[in-house]
């Protein structure tokens, strides 16, 4: 099914700036413009040589979690993959220990020992690189909120196009729907595993409307590029599982602007593509309608980027000031046998 056929969750636009005011959308537009300060100023220190391991940017997703932590709050279970940053800076890590994490050193998130993909916050079970492996992590923490009887609290899984054909996907979604778990799952389709279009690789399109019928659960599908659609998306879906304690399948189009990781140059899209794309931006998106509301100024607007990129800058110095991990720390947290230990037991 060609992507045009997708039809989005309505949002009204005008009842949602009613409904989230002034206030919060200017604090919803600052979240989103660190994360891309965080995600351009990360990369650049990639190519500076300065953080090493992988690199998944977040860039051009960003109203996706911006808009389900809008409407959802902290105090729930979050799962994600390696494409990781904005999750943890949404969820309130400081961007100066995420920032270090990146840089590996001591002072971040995961003592240096995660980087990129492996970002923590509370409330945030991770930061998980095996595509489809965190699936079941996340309806593991919806078991625990229903064993618990945490009627006020949801698991949300993010995940890509890609990890919906693996089994660990289908498990999970058949044990959520039999055992009523309240879990949302999120795929962010972007488009791309990899180099792979989910043309290539996903049998059915819209892919949430199907799986979600194939569960006996319910789906929605929002436009990722548009910041009001996302929120609108999210503030059904999440009424819903709170009153209904089901699951639900939502799926997100989405664009990401770069390539799969900073070692990807892309090559299986033009650069005439990137730039469509690019024009699609959901922050610019968000800003426009900002400034044509009456919610901010022009002025306003670039104060609040400056302030965003500075924190950012200074949570770069940080990352570089701080000391690199002490050698001798390296056997702590591992879970191994004491020598002699039987490791079975
Ligand atoms: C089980 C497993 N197989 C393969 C990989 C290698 N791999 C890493 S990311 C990725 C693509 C995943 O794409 P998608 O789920 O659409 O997420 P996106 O990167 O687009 O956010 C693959 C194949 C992996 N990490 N885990």
């Amino acid at each position: 099914m060609p992507k045009e056929d997708y039809t989005f969750f309505p949002s009204e636009k005008k009842t949602e700036i009613a409904e989230l005011g002034g206030d919060k959308l200017k604090a919803i537009l600052r979240q989103m413009l660190l994360i891309r300060h965080f995600e351009i100023r990360g990369e650049a220190a990639y190519q500076q040589g300065k953080v090493g391991g992988f690199f998944h940017s977040y860039l051009g997703q960003e109203a996706i979690q911006a808009a389900c932590i809008a409407v959802a709050g902290k105090d729930h279970w979050y799962t994600t993959t390696y494409r990781c940053h904005a999750l943890a800076l949404l969820l309130g890590a400081s961007p100066d220990a995420l920032m270090a994490e990146l840089y590996g050193k001591a002072t971040g998130v995961a003592l240096g020992r995660g980087g990129s993909m492996h970002m923590y916050a509370e409330h945030m079970l991770g930061g998980l690189a095996i595509v489809g492996g965190h699936v079941p992590i996340a309806t593991g923490a919806a078991f625990a909120l229903r064993y618990l009887k945490q009627k006020d609290r949801l698991s949300f899984c993010f995940l890509g196009d890609g990890a919906v054909v693996q089994g660990a996907f289908h498990e999970s979604l058949n044990i959520a729907s039999l055992w009523s778990l309240p879990a949302i799952y999120v795929i962010e389709n972007n488009q791309w595993g990899m180099g792979t279009s989910v043309e290539r690789a996903v049998a059915v399109r819209p892919i949430a409307t199907h799986y979600a019928k194939a569960y006996d659960i319910s789906s929605y599908t929002l436009d990722g590029m548009n910041f009001f659609s996302c929120y609108a998306g999210f503030k059904a879906a999440v009424g819903e599982a709170l009153s209904t304690s089901r699951p639900i399948l939502i799926e997100v189009v989405t664009e990401r602007f770069r390539g799969h990781s900073i070692s990807d140059p892309g090559l299986y899209r033009s650069k005439e593509d990137l730039k469509k794309i690019e024009t699609k931006d959901a922050l610019l998106h968000l800003k426009a309608t900002l400034i044509e509301e009456g919610i901010v100024t022009a002025e306003e607007f670039a104060k609040i980027d400056q302030e965003e990129k500075e924190r950012v800058l200074r949570a770069m110095q940080f990352a570089e000031e701080s000391p690199w991990p002490d050698p001798e720390v390296l056997e702590q947290g591992v879970f191994a046998p004491e020598e002699g230990e039987d490791a079975t037991r």
